[in-house]
């Protein structure tokens, strides 16, 4: 988890940690969130990183790394400090739709993750046949893979943005959540 200095500043830092498959919109959605315009995507080699501030006082960092297969074996290296993992899917491709869960499940035992919260971004809505948030929801055994943690799944359009908004706002909630019950765990030890 990130630190929260919460006398010393008002605004927090906060680190999400943007991960999914290679094409599945990830750096759109990046480019998308800190209002970009005009922007085309290359595949992403390595990593982008930025800063993205929230109306809720709390400043996101945003790592999005690449999803090649030969750059998900460093997804690993990514994940310390981790605040929210929010996982993007390509909601069309079917012939991907497994692997994709397979290195999600994977990526969900990385030990510096062990509770962190989960937003799923079902992405690609636009297009036609794609699978809807209940599929992805099913698809992804999200309730047996996330039980243990908070997690949220939303529906998306990177290009036009639709839902991006409503995902991120679910990034802030948890945030703000695991802050006042870490709050009051330190609230509690300073008064015992
Ligand atoms: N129609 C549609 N196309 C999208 C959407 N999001 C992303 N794309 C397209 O999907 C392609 C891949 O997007 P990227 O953002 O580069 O994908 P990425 O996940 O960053 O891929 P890597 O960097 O290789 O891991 C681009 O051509 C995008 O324009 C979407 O919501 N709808
Ligand atoms: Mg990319």
């Amino acid at each position: 988890m990130g630190t929260w200095n919460s006398k010393s500043s008002k605004v927090k830092q906060a680190r999400v940690l943007l991960l999914g498959l290679d094409f599945s919109g990830k750096s759109t959605i990046l480019y998308k969130l800190k209002r970009i315009k005009d922007f085309t995507t290359i595949p992403t080699i390595g990593f982008n990183v930025e800063m993205i501030e929230t109306e809720k006082n709390i400043n996101l960092t945003v790592w999005d790394v690449g999803g090649q297969s030969q750059m998900r074996s460093l997804w690993d290296h990514y994940c310390e400090n981790t605040d929210v993992l929010v996982y993007v899917v390509d909601s069309t491709d079917q012939k991907q739709l497994e692997a994709s869960r397979r290195e999600f499940e994977l990526i969900l035992k990385n030990e510096h993750i062990r509770n962190v919260p989960v937003v799923l971004l079902a992405n690609k809505q636009d297009l036609p046949g794609a699978f809807t948030a209940e599929d992805i929801t099913r698809k992804f055994k999200m309730k047996k893979n996330c039980g243990d943690r908070d997690w949220y799944v939303q529906p998306c359009c990177a290009i036009s943005g639709d839902g991006l908004a409503d995902g991120f706002k679910k990034v802030t909630e948890f945030i703000q959540r695991y802050r006042n019950s870490a709050e009051a765990t330190w609230a509690f030890f300073r008064q015992n």
